[in-house]
């Protein structure tokens, strides 16, 4: 994978949209120039099974139409069948030594961490980037860990780690500067896309900062 994929990381699935049409904040996002796209189907009205892989298959169409890679959150299964870039695997997921023997060649694996401790691991275990947080509060996952701010990617840089660092949690157009001046190639978020007015221009803003601090 090529660090850029960082840079604004959309990740969402049907129930983040309020009511909205996945495929059309997914391509909105696009327009406004996301770099990468992870489907997390999660929460209350998430679709399974059929359904789920259907929406996976018209994200996925949506994300390569317009050379977007296209990474599944957890369900390794469903990143094989639909052929995904990638997983992301969060630390109560199966093992990352058992999902990374069962990925096709040249597919990214993506690993959730909290701690410098968690980090260290996934580096060892092969993860191609960690995602880093949460960052600030967050209503959008309900099982959040403590929120420690860019502390945490701040001693991560700190000790010489290298691996591709985005931060996820709560950021905004507002407090995105922070986490990417801490040392994180770009910053993932759910809301701050999909439940935007216009999904494209908050795309585009995160886009705009990331320039500005990483230019
Ligand atoms: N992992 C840690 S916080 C979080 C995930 C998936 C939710 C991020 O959502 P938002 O809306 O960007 O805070
Ligand atoms: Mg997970």
């Amino acid at each position: 994978m090529k660090r850029e994929w960082l840079n604004v990381y959309f990740v969402m699935g049907s129930p983040d949209c309020d009511g909205r049409d996945p495929r059309v904040v997914l391509e909105e996002a696009i327009n406004g120039g996301i770099t990468l796209f992870q489907f997390r189907e999660k929460g209350s009205g998430a679709k399974t099974g059929a359904e789920k892989l259907k929406l996976a298959r018209e994200l996925k169409a949506i994300c390569h139409k317009h050379a977007v890679p296209f990474i599944v959150n957890d369900d390794f299964e469903l990143a094989l069948e639909v052929e995904a870039d990638g997983v992301h695997i969060g630390q109560e997921d199966t093992a990352i030594s058992f999902v990374k023997e069962r990925l096709a060649s040249g597919m990214v694996i993506g690993v959730s961490c909290h701690t410098m401790e968690e980090a260290t691991e996934a580096v060892r275990t092969g993860a191609d980037y960690i995602g880093v947080g949460p960052m600030y509060f967050t209503t959008t996952k309900k099982d959040i860990r403590e929120v420690k701010g860019s502390e945490v990617i701040r001693q991560i840089r700190k000790v010489g780690m290298t691996i591709p660092i985005v931060g996820i949690g709560g950021i905004s157009v507002e407090n995105a500067v922070e986490v990417l001046e801490a040392g994180s190639d770009g910053v993932a978020v759910i809301s701050a896309i999909s439940k935007a007015v216009s999904p494209s221009f908050a795309a585009k803003e995160l886009g705009r900062i990331h320039n500005i601090v990483k230019n």
